[in-house]
């Protein structure tokens, strides 16, 4: 099947982002999910999250899953490592949007670590991935000592650990403290190759090097090949990291996902079929630009509009986030803006003429400004 390409897009460069005065204004404004905002968050309307937490069930976050997504903790500080420590599971609405169903003004989401200084402090990288079977997601955490540990099918019931002395039953230890994991820089789950799971790591390393786990399995790591010996490019440039399927070729019989990179200078580049071609020389998504410098995670999934997992999840420095539905290989797909930025904080942006733009975006608010 051959993946259809976007219809034009509308106007998504720079004349929808900020002044660099503005980003300025903004970077310097706390991170939209302060612990105060988190914690007016809650109580979760936990009952109506399982509703929705069906069929068409996606979440904000870590990295990719079909419909589900994990949303990492949600501040980060210079050195991009979370600083809140609460963890929420949100529900989509396989439109590019978070599930509908809540009431106006609710955030829709499960909340599965209270605010805590286990994920806050210690948590470096977060991503989800189908290791061990049951065919649901898995968190894979690498923890700041080097200690990576998976949380076996989360769901919007799974609660997660709050302190070192917790150790709930689905959680599997596949690297000790002080292994070489320390070094590991950036990971993207995905379908790289082996079995149709995407229990597959493209690992980024401090030195540059990048490297390719696949069947990764509660065992641990395994078949570790190298994608790209040390380097000074990746080592010094390469930012943000996550695995999807832009080009549209993966199958069941087919696991041939892609790796999306965002450099430090915002330019973005999608390596397709990393199982097969390693990193070649990739296709450009977008050249250099101050407005992707921005970004502060990122993280593919499928989360509507069609069958590959080519959805990309975007949250930016000043606390709004965006969905780039339906992204190709060499272009972004079409933005929808899932949270806006704080009020007062704001990056006032013109917004296309495309009805999409406020329609299919605003109307799927489920945070909106005090
Ligand atoms: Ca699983
Ligand atoms: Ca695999
Ligand atoms: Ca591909
Ligand atoms: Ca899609």
């Amino acid at each position: 099947m051959t993946k259809p390409t976007n219809p034009p897009l509308p106007p998504s460069g720079d004349e929808l982002k900020a002044t660099p005065e503005e980003i300025a204004e903004a970077r310097a404004a706390e991170s939209y999910w302060t612990p105060e905002r988190i914690a007016e968050a809650v109580p979760v309307e936990s009952g109506k999250a399982a509703d929705g937490a069906g069929d068409g069930s996606a979440v904000a976050g870590g990295d990719a899953s079909p419909g589900k997504t994990l949303r990492a903790p949600s501040a980060f500080d210079k050195k991009g490592v979370a600083t809140a420590g609460v963890f929420l599971l949100y529900p989509g609405d396989q439109n590019q949007g978070f599930y509908t169903g809540c009431k106006a003004g609710q955030p829709c989401e499960v909340q599965l670590a209270e605010p805590n200084d286990l994920w806050s402090e210690y948590a470096d990288i977060i991503t989800a991935g189908d290791c061990t079977g049951s065919n649901a997601y898995d968190l894979m955490v690498k923890w700041v000592d080097g200690e990576v540990t998976i949380y076996k099918d989360i769901d919007q019931k799974a609660k997660l650990p709050t302190s070192l002395d917790q150790h709930p039953a689905n959680e599997i230890k596949v690297a000790p403290a002080k292994s070489i994991w320390k070094n590991a820089k950036g990971i993207a789950t995905g379908k790289y190759g082996g079995n149709k799971w995407s229990d597959d790591l493209v690992v980024r390393w401090i030195d540059g090097e990048v490297t390719k786990c696949t069947n990764v399995d509660g065992n641990g790591f395994h078949a570790e090949t190298q994608l790209m010996p040390k380097n000074s490019l990746w080592a010094d440039s390469a930012d943000l990291i996550t695995g999807g399927d832009f080009d549209g070729d993966t199958s069941d019989a087919n696991p041939n996902y892609d790796l999306f990179v965002k450099w430090a200078d915002g330019k973005l580049t999608v390596y397709q079929d990393v199982g097969t071609q390693g990193l070649n020389s990739g296709s450009t998504v977008l050249a250099a630009n101050s407005t992707w410098t921005h970004a502060r995670v990122v993280a593919a999934g499928e989360f509507g509009a069609n069958d590959w997992e080519d959805d990309l999840f975007v949250r930016w420095s000043d606390g709004e986030v965006s969905m780039y539905g339906n992204t190709q290989a060499d272009a972004l797909g079409r933005e929808y803006r899932l949270v806006p930025p704080p009020a007062g904080f704001a990056a006032p942006r013109t917004r296309s003429d495309d009805p999409c733009a406020r329609v299919c975006g605003p109307e799927l608010y489920r945070r909106s400004t005090r």
